[in-house]
């Protein structure tokens, strides 16, 4: 069964972002619970930023599940990239999301990559990078296994990568890669940039698709812009996706109003 969630942010170099609550972790896990989330997804800038042993206490205390944990802050706050010309730059890259994958991996949340993955250029040319993204995947994916979690990978629009935009892309990707633990994120606001027919997308993707940001095309929560999210939630249906519709979208016209125009889309899209 397809679960819902909302994202939290507590990154302050990540404001004006697409994320749903701010700030205060606590009172945001109390919002998700009154409105019926399933689970939260967690934007923080290191691990430990909420210290795990509070994370477990609340999400017991609102019975919760930790739906993932971004490692966008490496990128927005320490400028790290999977495919930077520097080999010593990458190393922490992959330092920091390995530190990510061990903070969500003990509540079964598995890291996303996304920003992090950076872009070729004119120091490191397109079949390198991809050759460097596809090494970090698979080592990052390998370290993930030991909390029976994947790593997910986020294609991104055109406009923050230039790597990989499309969930086609994705698939051809992970399927030249020496591990079975990497999946992508099927973000419905970058697919609605990229692709030609999300559902058909979606489809195509099957398997490989392991985590959805569940936004509008005007990355405001479902339901404030022209996605037509009936294909898109019957695709999900047909090929038996069974993760997490996650509210990643810009907290219009508030925080309270964002995360319950999502969860009255998703239950009638989803329930
Ligand atoms: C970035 O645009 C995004 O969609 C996030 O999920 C990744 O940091
Ligand atoms: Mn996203």
């Amino acid at each position: 069964m397809i679960k819902s969630a909302v994202t939290i942010s507590i990154v302050d170099e990540a404001r004006g972002g697409p994320f749903v609550f701010w700030d205060d972790f606590p009172a945001a896990c109390s919002k998700a619970k009154r409105l019926g989330f399933d689970a939260v997804e967690l934007f923080a800038p290191a691990p430990e930023a909420v210290p795990s042993s509070d994370i477990k206490s609340l999400l017991e205390e609102h019975e919760l599940g930790l739906a993932a944990v971004g490692t966008g802050a490496g990128m927005v706050i320490h400028k790290l990239s999977l495919v930077d010309p520097s080999e010593s730059v990458r190393e922490k890259a992959k330092d920091f999301i390995r530190s990510m994958i061990d903070y969500g991996g003990p509540f079964g949340a598995p890291a996303i990559i996304g920003s992090m993955q950076g872009r070729w250029g004119s120091e490191v040319d397109e079949p390198t990078a991809l050759g460097l993204l596809g090494e970090a995947l698979v080592e990052l994916g390998e370290h993930a296994r030991q909390y029976r979690v994947p790593l997910i990978y986020e294609p991104l629009n055109r406009y923050e990568t230039n790597l990989v935009t499309t969930v086609e892309a994705g698939v051809d990707l992970l399927t030249g890669l020496d591990t079975d633990n990497v999946k992508l994120l099927a973000d419905l606001f970058h697919m609605n940039i990229e692709e030609a027919d999300l559902a058909a997308a979606l489809r195509a993707g099957g398997k490989h698709v392991g985590h959805v940001h569940f936004v509008d095309s005007n990355r405001q929560p479902a339901g404030a812009g022209h996605m037509e999210y009936e294909p898109i939630a019957q695709a999900l249906r047909d090929v038996k996706y069974d993760g997490y519709a996650s509210a990643e979208c810009f907290p219009i016209p508030d925080p309270d109003e964002a995360a319950r125009l999502t969860i009255e889309s998703f239950e009638r899209l989803f329930r």
